[in-house]
């Protein structure tokens, strides 16, 4: 074997990191800018259903608290494109794969969100479902990943928190308020789960994945996770999960949930769920107009760096 390669196998089975001037074969470099790419993308595209919201807060403090997260958002998306660029990637090529429709984005932000409630239903069951998911990479083989998950997932529970406690004001509000608190619910279970992405045995990438200790959990298990930690939140927040087959199964150990509808997850992916046009037609309006803040930053960099040469 050559010694990068061996260097490599030898540094993954002692779980320890690769770095980005690591020799990496080419299949992992490739998984590893795919994902980190879709997550990215999965970031700045989820700043637009809750961002709607923010005009109409209901009150200072859940527009202070709104804004913040979308903000934090927006970061999260600034650390994965810092992440995919040390594998060697443009940002620019991939925000162009994103807008050409040739890179994906979480299947979860193509819903919409009609009422207040849904950011609390957002936070509690998307952003839930993101911190089950991303715990885990916070040990990813890869460094700057890694790294990055560790803030993002800090940032993750303070908006987890935050999407709960809207919820349970709802909750424990007047009927109506209540009433819109379960019907956001009822909207957003089921795509949330599907955010887990499809199951392990029509999951193309997860052996490989977890074979170099990118991800450390399959898609089932972790969706598994996240429905053990949800059916009691839920009861205390007085609020009910959409699913008539949810059962404990003392056997397992686990909660029993019914069947996840993947035609509709496909459909989602084909660019065919409910806001999907709205989505990518919004960010590449948002990036055309904010060309002449690329243009300002670059002009000024090469300013300095030709004061710096100067000098
Ligand atoms: N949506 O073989 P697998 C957030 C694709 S961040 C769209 O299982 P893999 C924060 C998959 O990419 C949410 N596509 O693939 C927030 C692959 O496509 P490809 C994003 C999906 O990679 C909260 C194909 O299907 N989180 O929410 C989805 O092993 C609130 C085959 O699937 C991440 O990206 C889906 N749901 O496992 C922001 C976490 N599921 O590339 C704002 C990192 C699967 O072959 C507000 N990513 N696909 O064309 C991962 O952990 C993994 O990539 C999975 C998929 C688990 C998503």
């Amino acid at each position: 074997m050559e010694p990068g390669r061996e260097r490599f196998e030898r540094t993954i089975a002692a779980d320890e990191r690769i770095e980005p001037r690591d020799w990496m074969p080419d299949a992992y470099r490739a998984t590893l800018v795919r994902q980190i790419a879709q997550h990215a993308h999965s970031e700045i595209i989820g700043m637009q259903p809750e961002g709607s919201w923010i005009t109409r807060a209901p009150s200072l403090r859940r527009k202070a608290i709104l804004i913040a997260k979308v903000q934090d958002e927006a970061g999260h998306g600034l650390y994965l494109y810092g992440a995919a660029e040390t594998l060697g990637v443009d940002r620019d090529e991939l925000l162009d794969k994103l807008h050409s429709g040739r890179h994906k984005y979480s299947s979860i932000f193509n819903y919409p969100t009609p009422t207040w409630a849904d950011v609390g239903a957002i936070g509690w069951l998307v952003d839930g479902a993101a911190i089950t998911n991303q715990v885990p990479l916070c040990r990813c083989s890869y460094g700057p990943y890694a790294r990055a998950m560790v803030r993002i997932c800090k940032e993750e529970s303070f908006h987890q928190r935050q999407g709960y406690e809207l919820l349970l004001t709802l909750s424990r509000g007047t009927p109506e308020q209540h009433a819109m608190a379960q019907d956001a619910v009822d909207r957003w279970w089921w795509p949330s789960l599907m955010m887990f992405g499809p199951p392990d045995d029509a999951s193309p990438r997860s052996a490989r994945s977890m074979a170099w200790k990118i991800k450390r959990h399959s898609n089932d298990e972790l969706r598994q996770r996240f429905v053990d930690i949800c059916v009691d939140q839920a009861a205390a927040l007085g609020l009910t999960l959409p699913d008539p087959d949810l059962r404990w199964n003392e056997e397992r150990g686990h909660w029993d949930f019914g069947a996840i509808d993947w035609d509709e997850f496909h459909a989602v992916l084909r660019g065919e769920g409910p806001c999907n046009e709205e989505r990518l037609t919004r960010r590449r309006r948002a990036h055309d107009e904010g060309a002449w803040v690329r243009e300002a930053a670059a002009a000024y960099a090469d300013k300095r760096a030709g004061v710096g040469a100067a000098a």
